[in-house]
């Protein structure tokens, strides 16, 4: 097996963690740069994280996990599990949106109504998902804690949240710290 992707994304990170031990090669691409032409040779939808597997290439960590679960025979996920990754892909995109507009020199900050869309998602989902690490939905480590953990860490990696009001999730961040593939994945060693 292989997966494309890169050290810094933490939807690429989330698949690093589940694949854990399995053998497989890493292909660490910098998107943005040098390595753009061998995305576009790869993936027509120019995202990562990909993974091929023998004849078999899946475009979308949704998909991946989903592969890869069924690979393993586990339970596929509850709907209310898949509604939980649903919210975290989409403070995920609403935050992936911001960091490529302020790397284009955008002011995400300027009250158009794009952005105040994106970061009015941010805040909704965010809060979704404090509340529910607090009732303990999270409390297992299964892919939406991974998910779950890889959003937290990236947004405070990208100084992207304050987490006012949403603490619980900073503490959800830190309880995990020390789970297999964790610090190995950390996008601060990139
Ligand atoms: N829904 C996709 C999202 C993947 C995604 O947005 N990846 C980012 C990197 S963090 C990317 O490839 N962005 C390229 C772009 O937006 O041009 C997934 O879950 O794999």
């Amino acid at each position: 097996m292989k997966l494309i992707g890169s050290t810094t994304s933490p939807y690429v990170r989330r698949i690093r963690i589940l694949l854990g031990e399995e053998p497989y090669e890493f292909v660490n691409l910098d998107i943005y740069g040098q390595d753009r032409e061998a995305l576009r040779r790869q993936n027509p939808a120019l995202k990562i994280p990909m993974l091929i597997d023998e004849a078999q290439v899946l475009y979308d960590s949704r998909v991946i996990a989903r592969y890869l679960s069924a690979k393993q025979n586990c339970d596929p996920l509850t709907w209310d599990q898949q509604n939980q990754l649903t919210l975290i892909d989409a403070a995920n995109d609403s935050a992936v949106t911001l960091v490529l507009s302020k790397r284009s020199g955008l002011d995400i900050d300027s009250g158009a109504l794009f952005y105040q869309l994106q970061h009015e998602r941010i805040a909704t989902t965010l809060k979704a998902l404090a509340e529910q690490v607090e009732e303990g939905h999270f409390r297992d480590w299964n892919y939406p804690a991974i998910c779950l953990y890889c959003l937290v860490d990236w947004l405070d990696f990208r100084g992207l949240s304050d987490f006012t009001g949403v603490e619980s999730l900073l503490a959800f961040r830190d309880s995990h710290k020390d789970k297999p593939w964790v610090a190995q994945t950390d996008p601060r060693l990139a």
